[in-house]
């Protein structure tokens, strides 16, 4: 079990772990100058089977309440540690506000200086601490009479902190590993340590991880959790990790980095988030009021945008979005505490509900009901309602990663949620089975309007198809949807285009009795047909005009477009390909010229570089070194 010391500077907090552990906490040369906690201080006591309690000493002056953040970070029971002689000041209520919002419901209060005072006024002491936490999440915490001089008091507290400890079950070590570094130290041999609090998962020696949010790659090479040397660390556990990687070196981590898991490292700068407010602000907090905001053992400032009314009163909760100057790790469910401008005063805190949120529309309706239902605490409530919401399918994988699920329960997630699932690993998605029939049936509707608009084509491309759907979706679910679409038969593919099962272009009685005249000229001129404006002069059209039901017909797949002034039939295209595939093969090894080929097919030399270079663009042909080989058969792209 971890426990931080909390309250106001000299009500005993160091002279107490020095009582409950032996160990002083104070270990800069500063500190112990001037008498006075700066920064975070560790100890711990080892007692009965192996357990062990982690203290975690804050510093109580105002102005470090930066560095009592970092320590009280991941902890699980704190210690509020309260003077008899001066009572409850401005850091014991600064603090407990902390503890409150970062949902510390574990402690115990510690009545500290009993030997200077007398008893009426260690009763009158105890009464004000009961009006102080009163509503908060330590509401119900024992309160402990003390004197860490005398040693009054300190054994009973002490066994209580040991009965805790043995009672609070372990936590879950589930997730992916993610530990929140509040020290970083280069000891002789042994390379760059970092400590923290592991906030999720499990670590073993060998592991390789990534320091966030840099995202460089670290190898855990030695493991000291809760003081001890180990093979392995858990969630809930202090660790100390000695590693090392190519692109760090001591001045690359600092406090406030995580060391985590590759599906942990989730760097931003923009997250939406439930908030509350301090009762004791003086005013409503407002719109882009900018903030220093500290998540885990890292700070960052930047500003809140308020999702709904404009402003939240004092003891009020609202929906915001973070944005913040520089990016964090953060993920759903990560508290945070908000302080002012000038790092003087708590304002308030919160829980992060979406750490991937977009920087456009974050106030629309559709976002905040989306927001809303990512709010919910259960990962299975949470997905349900987001899907139900997300028509066009959910990034699976964003998901998972917001709310760091280790692969095997995202899967267990995806097994329990109702849901259509599609894609690879690296893009699945799910969607919701109404959604999913609805888009099937939308595809199949899309195209029966295309051909109704257009009947003298032969249907639209994939991605034009896509575009023409009433609902966005993206490519992975509609290529989905194809496919399912393509083997039940209820589409078919022609070539490149798509088509509802037996569409034939139709033409227009002009363009058929066009065709009608064209056709025979174009299959006369054997290998080498007419230039469009041969073709024109022949039917009595003008160019333009021509071009244009050239055009049409290549787009109806009755012709294709070699150069800009030739169209040739298919089957005169497979006989061309033909030649090339003979003498492909004729050639030891596989490749002919463009002359070569001019003089077999004698199309003359511009035409038959115009074609060579066609065929190559249709995955017929390739360019190399030696002149052109053949990638596939002529039959297979021509016939
Ligand atoms: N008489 C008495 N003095 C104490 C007690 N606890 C702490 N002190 C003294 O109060 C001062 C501040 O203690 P310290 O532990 O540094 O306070 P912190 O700032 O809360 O860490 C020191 O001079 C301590 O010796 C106690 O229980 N009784
Ligand atoms: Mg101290």
């Amino acid at each position: 079990m971890i426990v931080a010391t909390a309250g106001h500077i000299d009500h005993g907090k160091t002279l107490l772990v020095k009582a409950l552990t032996g160990v002083d906490a104070d270990r800069l040369p500063e500190e112990k100058k001037r008498g006075l906690t700066i920064d975070l201080g560790f100890a711990y006591r080892h007692f009965a089977d192996n357990a062990v309690l982690g203290f975690v000493d804050v510093p109580g002056h105002e102005r470090f309440v930066r560095n009592m953040l970092a320590g009280v970070c991941g902890i699980d029971f704190a210690l509020l540690i309260v003077a008899a002689d001066d009572g409850p000041m401005p850091q014991t209520e600064e603090h407990l506000a902390i503890l409150d919002l970062l949902g510390v419901s574990v402690g115990a209060v510690a009545l500290t200086k009993t030997d200077r005072v007398p008893p009426d006024r260690a009763l009158e002491a105890m009464e004000e601490i009961e009006l102080i936490v009163d509503g908060t999440t330590l509401e119900a915490a024992p309160v402990f009479p003390v004197s860490s001089i005398t040693g009054e008091g300190i054994p009973e507290l002490r066994t209580h902190l040991e009965e805790q400890a043995q009672a609070i079950a372990a936590r879950p070590n589930a997730g992916n590993f993610r530990l929140a570094v509040d020290r970083t130290f280069t000891i002789s041999g042994a390379g760059l340590v970092v400590t923290g609090t592991v906030y999720a998962g499990k670590v073993a020696v060998g592991d390789r991880l990534l320091l966030s949010p840099a995202g460089l790659p670290v190898r855990v090479r030695g493991i000291h959790a809760q003081d001890r040397q180990s093979e392995a660390g858990q969630a809930g556990e202090r660790c100390a990790l000695n590693i090392t990687g190519a692109e760090i070196d001591k001045d690359s981590v600092h406090r406030g980095d995580w060391v985590l898991a590759e599906n942990a490292h989730v760097p931003t700068r923009r997250a939406d988030a439930m908030i509350r407010i301090l009762k004791s602000e003086p005013r409503s907090f407002r719109h882009w009021t900018p903030v220093h905001f500290h998540l885990a053992a890292a700070a960052a400032t930047g500003r809140v945008a308020i999702l709904e009314g404009g402003s939240i009163p004092p003891g009020e909760t609202g929906l915001v979005q973070l944005v913040l100057d520089e990016p964090i790790g953060a993920l759903t469910g990560d508290r945070f505490i908000l302080r002012d401008q000038s790092a003087k005063r708590t304002i308030g805190g919160g829980r992060i509900i979406d750490p991937l949120s977009p920087a456009r529309g974050r106030a629309r309706p559709q976002r905040l009901l989306l927001v809303n239902a990512m709010a919910h605490p259960e990962p299975v409530t949470a997905l349900s309602e987001v899907l139900a919401l997300t028509p066009g399918g959910v990034d699976l994988n964003c998901f998972a990663q917001s709310r760091n699920l280790a692969p095997n329960e995202a899967e267990a997630l995806w097994e329990t949620v109702d849901m259509v699932r599609l894609g690879g690993a690296r893009d699945a998605v799910g969607i919701e089975r109404a959604a999913w029939d609805g888009l099937r049936d939308a595809i199949v509707e899309a195209l029966r309007v295309w051909h109704q608009a257009r009947p003298d084509q032969p249907g639209p491309e994939e991605d034009r198809l896509r575009r023409t759907l009433p609902r966005a979706t993206t490519p992975t679910v509609f290529s989905a949807a194809l496919l399912g679409l393509l083997s039940e038969k209820r589409i078919a593919r022609d070539g490149v285009y798509l088509t509802l099962p037996g569409h034939r272009a139709v033409f227009s009685d002009t363009d058929t009795a066009l065709w009608q005249k064209v056709e025979p000229m174009l299959s006369e001129h054997g290998l080498r047909p007419p230039r469009v404006l041969e073709i024109a002069e022949e039917i009595g059209l003008d160019g333009r005009a021509t071009e244009r039901f050239l055009a049409r017909m290549a787009r109806a797949g009755m012709l294709a477009r070699v150069a800009d002034n030739r169209f040739f039939l298919p089957e005169t295209l497979l006989k061309l390909a033909q030649i090339a595939e003979n003498m492909a093969e004729a050639a030891p090894d596989g490749s002919f010229s463009a002359g070569a080929y001019n003089k077999q097919s004698g199309l003359g030399r511009n035409l038959a570089i115009q074609l060579l270079e066609f065929f190559d663009k249709s995955g017929f042909s390739r360019r190399t070194a030696e002149g052109r080989i053949l990638v596939a058969a002529a039959q297979e792209i021509f016939g």
